[in-house]
């Protein structure tokens, strides 16, 4: 509630990467602001994916905040791609030096934020009843946060125990001696397994669909290393905010060169590791006969490590573009698959009948289970948003209004919904690059936006729905010039039964998307709209 009863200039929700440099930023300019967090702490994402294995898959380098010199020069990341204990120290850390907690009220689950045209406010109720209000509503509630359970016959008749990657318990689960079932291969999947087949007597894998994953060939960063990078941070983070992450950009085409030519660029970038070796060539994520040249690779890679032929034949992806679904970044993914513990089960070919009390049967075989862990992914960059039941200019609802899919102005603002702010949403480039880029500079762009407000004691912005629906045609247009719409991805809602199918994250390198923003506040905030504080309501 607010203290004195005095509205704030500014509430965020989530108290994760956004949420807090949100909260830094708007304290700096004198913004009275409060953080609403569903957690017990800080973190985000990185509180909630205790999962063993949890690691980013941008090196740990890049994946930190820019915004203060000397964080990034003091901080010492440990490894080359940190894990998410690593992580979360470095996140509390921030709040630490930052003196952030003292604004973030802890264990509060928003429900409800709701427009008062009358007073230009937003009152934003919790699952207490408590109602706080503020000028501005800042939605830092992340792209991959509302973990959704597979809908598979009888699994509430289970009665082992059950875990989600993205709801792992502080207390780590015990898998030793265990039978436990894996259900999902996405990057979550793909982390858990090789740890979990470790501890378990038993793993089942359930696979779906077939991902691509590329070895992380992760290692401890030497202090040489460190300080070499640190030495140059300033131009890392200014080529960062071109291109997201420092991978090693191709300007040629897969099909410019010639096969042998190909496969030594292939094999030398699966030895480098990580994402990187996705942009081997300029031309893959937009030609399928190139994609095809790179896909083949992987599978000629799976099957050399895989030493049974079905296995390795059931984990080669054969039904969509690599790259198309998030690629995967594993460290011995593959080579779990030779253990003796360990059995996939390809849900293509043998799809569950049921689960029951102790298990699941599968074709009509019974497979006895301790333990299930579903890494079975989020309702995307919309859930989180949508979770919470918005209402804007004349009480419209956001979930109305997004029924057909999200649509926003630069995937910052929603037409109808006056001071409403969503960091790295839909419509943004959000999870195409690394977060952390994004992050800073939605951030900054609404810090700005609101400092223009306060400059001009107006009392709203709101995005005008003709512009909003040029952005969303923008944005549409993006991503048909890549082969990205072509898997059943969450990029696109298809891992949600119901959820509209639509591309959400904009397909442009973020500099270029930064140009567009910075464009827009050149010519006076064109295709969005104000109100003066004396005109509000009206
Ligand atoms: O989720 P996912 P995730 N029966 O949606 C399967 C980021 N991330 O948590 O593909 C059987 O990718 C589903 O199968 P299918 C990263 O951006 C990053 O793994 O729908 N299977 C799929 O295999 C990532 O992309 C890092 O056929 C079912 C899996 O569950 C994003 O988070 C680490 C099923 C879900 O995969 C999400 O990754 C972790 C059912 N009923 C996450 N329902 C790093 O930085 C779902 N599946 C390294």
């Amino acid at each position: 509630m607010n203290r004195d009863g005095v509205p704030y200039d500014a509430i965020v929700i989530g108290a994760g990467l956004a949420g807090l440099y949100a909260l830094h930023r708007l304290r700096g300019m004198g913004c009275r602001t409060v953080v609403l967090e569903a957690a017990s702490d800080v973190g985000g994402v990185w509180y909630w994916n205790r999962y063993p294995g949890a690691r980013c898959d941008v090196e740990s380098l890049q994946y930190s905040y820019s915004f203060d010199t000397d964080l990034e020069q003091e901080w010492q990341w440990t490894e080359r791609y940190a894990a998410q204990p690593e992580i979360l120290r470095y996140i509390e850390h921030v709040a630490e030096r930052f003196d952030l907690r003292r604004d973030i009220h802890f264990s509060t689950r928003v429900v409800s934020a709701i427009f008062n045209e009358q007073q230009s406010t937003w009152t934003v109720v919790t699952v207490a009843g408590s109602a706080f209000t503020a000028q501005h509503c800042i939605m830092a509630t992340g792209a991959l946060s509302v973990p959704r359970l597979p809908a598979i016959a009888g699994i509430e008749d289970f009665r082992g125990e059950v875990h989600h990657t993205g709801r792992w318990p502080k207390r780590a689960p015990d898998f030793a001696g265990k039978r436990v079932g894996v259900i999902g291969t996405g990057s979550s999947g793909i982390q858990v397994i090789p740890q979990i087949a470790r501890q378990a007597a038993h793993l089942t894998v359930f696979q779906r669909t077939a991902n691509f994953s590329i070895p992380a060939w992760n290692r401890l960063l030497s202090s040489e290393d460190q300080a070499a990078f640190k030495a140059s941070y300033r131009e890392h983070r200014a080529r960062a905010r071109e291109v997201g992450t420092l991978y090693e950009f191709s300007d040629r085409g897969a099909l410019q060169v010639s096969a042998t030519e190909r496969e030594r660029e292939y094999a030398r970038r699966w030895e480098k590791g990580g994402v990187n070796f996705v942009h081997a060539f300029n031309d893959l994520l937009v030609s399928k006969p190139a994609n095809d040249t790179i896909a083949d690779f992987v599978r000629a890679r799976i099957r050399s490590i895989v030493k049974d032929a079905a296995v390795a034949d059931s984990l080669c992806p054969d039904d969509h573009p690599l790259g198309t679904k998030r690629i995967c970044v594993d460290t011995g993914y593959y080579e779990t698959y030779n253990r003796t513990n360990v059995r996939l089960i390809n849900l293509k070919k043998t799809p569950i009948d049921h689960f029951h009390a102790t298990g699941v049967r599968v074709a009509g075989e019974d497979l006895p289970i301790d333990s299930l862990v579903c890494a079975t992914g989020y309702d995307a960059l919309s859930g989180a948003v949508l979770a919470i039941d918005i209402r804007g200019r004349a009480g419209i609802r956001l979930r109305d209004k997004w029924a057909s899919g999200p649509r926003t102005l630069l995937g910052i603002m929603t037409a109808g919904f006056p001071n409403l702010f969503i960091i790295t949403g839909a419509g943004s480039p959000s999870v195409l690059v690394n977060m952390i880029v994004g992050i800073e500079h939605h951030v900054q762009w609404i810090a700005d936006c609101i400092a223009h407000l306060r400059a001009r004691q107006l009392a709203t912005i709101d995005a005008s729905f003709d512009a909003e629906d040029r952005w969303v045609e923008h944005v549409n247009q993006a991503a048909a010039r890549t082969l990205l719409p072509l898997a059943n991805s969450w990029f696109l809602g298809a891992n949600i039964p119901g959820k509209p199918r639509v591309f959400m994250p904009y397909a442009a390198k973020i500099g270029v998307y930064r140009r567009e923003c910075q464009d827009v506040v050149d010519r006076g905030y064109e295709g969005f709209v104000f109100t003066e504080a004396s005109h509000a309501g009206s």
